[in-house]
């Protein structure tokens, strides 16, 4: 046998490459979520299992390298594998280059965005790839005794070399780009509105005048109320790191009024299980409540007003939330019996409603 001994057989690689990729979707798509540290195992798995991915990649790419080039398979099929082979690598080589610090800008996007994009891309590859190529797991392809010694071995690789990029990164970390467990870097922490701006789609309301905006508060409520701005003296302060999914974070001391003070004006029903909040623009999210009590409707930061790209007049500050859960621009707050499953869509889609500002 020519092929180097380690190399499992081709049918034992090809269902290992399929679950550790099953398995970098998954927490990829998690990390997206995951904003405590205790929710670091799901960045750290993403980091070995994609190095863990680098090695079979290799050994696969070498054993079809002969069949592209040839393309004994048919034009459309040695097309489609050529094209996974470029998103598969193309995820993995954005992802290693954000891990030690890098960036860049295509279009709208930075390094993480594409890399986000091209490793979702690969799943619809992946599965007509499988339509032609599907060949059944046989038991023995994986109890074989030599195959947990590979995966042991493949797994010690992908977590050595996650430590070793850990650390060098760190080395070679350029002065803005220190890294959070959650792969985010630091931008504008303390030094009040002056840290990024985001908004997806097209979540862009003009400013609001605080002289005609009130907000709401309504569902499971024993005393509905709607509150002026003047209402609203803010005399609780969180400080919390605003950390977005696009790949940055901020640390600031919100200055607002803790939900749960609001809550108890209102009296929230014991029906009441879930919190949502609302933008003026129809985004929306929705917190337990006791996580929502201690959630603060920030009207400042670091002792400034906020402004309106930030959004003033009120914002959500949901410590250890990711920032697309941090609503801007709230006009109204919900007392739920049940979490709104339809804020997902929200996210999505606000702002495509309203009327476009001048
Ligand atoms: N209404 C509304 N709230 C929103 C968003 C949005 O598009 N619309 N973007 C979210 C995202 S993705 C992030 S990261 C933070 C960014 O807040 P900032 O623009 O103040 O930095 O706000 C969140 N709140
Ligand atoms: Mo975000």
């Amino acid at each position: 046998m020519a092929r180097f001994r380690f190399e499992p057989t081709p049918r034992t690689l090809d269902w290992t490459l399929f679950v550790v990729v099953a398995l970098e979707v998954a927490t990829g798509l998690l990390s997206l979520v995951a904003g405590e540290p205790a929710d670091a195992i799901v960045f750290v798995s993403h980091g070995v299992l994609g190095f863990t991915l680098t090695v079979l990649v290799a050994w696969k790419l070498r054993r079809v390298a002969p069949r592209l080039r040839t393309r004994v398979a048919g034009r459309w099929t040695t097309a489609l594998s050529a094209l996974l082979t470029a998103v598969t690598l193309g995820a993995l080589a954005t992802g290693v280059f954000w891990a030690f610090g890098g960036d860049f800008r295509f279009l709208l996007w930075n390094a993480l965005n594409v890399h986000i994009a091209l490793g979702l891309l690969v799943v619809p590859i992946l599965a007509l790839h499988l339509r032609r190529h599907y060949h059944t797991p046989q038991p023995a392809d994986f109890t074989q005794r030599r195959i947990a010694l590979q995966y042991g071995t493949l797994l010690v690789f992908g977590a050595l070399t996650w430590r070793v990029q850990q650390a060098t990164s760190r080395l070679l970390a350029l002065p803005g780009a220190t890294r959070r467990f959650t792969g985010s870097k630091e931008r504008g922490s303390d030094a009040g509105n002056a840290f990024p701006l985001t908004s997806w789609v097209a979540d862009d309301p003009a400013p609001i005048d605080v002289e005609h905006w009130t907000l709401t508060l309504t569902g499971e409520l024993a005393q509905p109320r709607s509150f002026n701005y003047d209402d609203l003296t803010p005399e609780d302060e969180t400080r919390a790191i605003l950390d977005c999914t696009s790949g940055w974070y901020s640390a600031h001391d919100w200055q607002g009024i803790a939900v749960g003070s609001l809550l108890d004006l209102a009296e929230p029903t014991p029906a009441a299980r879930w919190v949502s909040f609302r933008s003026v623009t129809g985004y929306r999210w929705s917190l337990p409540i006791e996580e929502a009590r201690d959630a603060l409707l920030a009207t400042h930061v670091d002792g400034e007003a906020l402004v309106h790209g930030h959004g003033a007049p009120l914002r959500l500050v949901a410590p250890g939330r990711r920032g697309f859960q941090w609503v801007k621009w709230i006009t109204a707050i919900e007392l739920r019996e049940r979490r709104d499953v339809s804020e997902w869509l929200a996210i999505f889609v606000s702002g495509f409603s309203e009327t476009p500002r001048e």
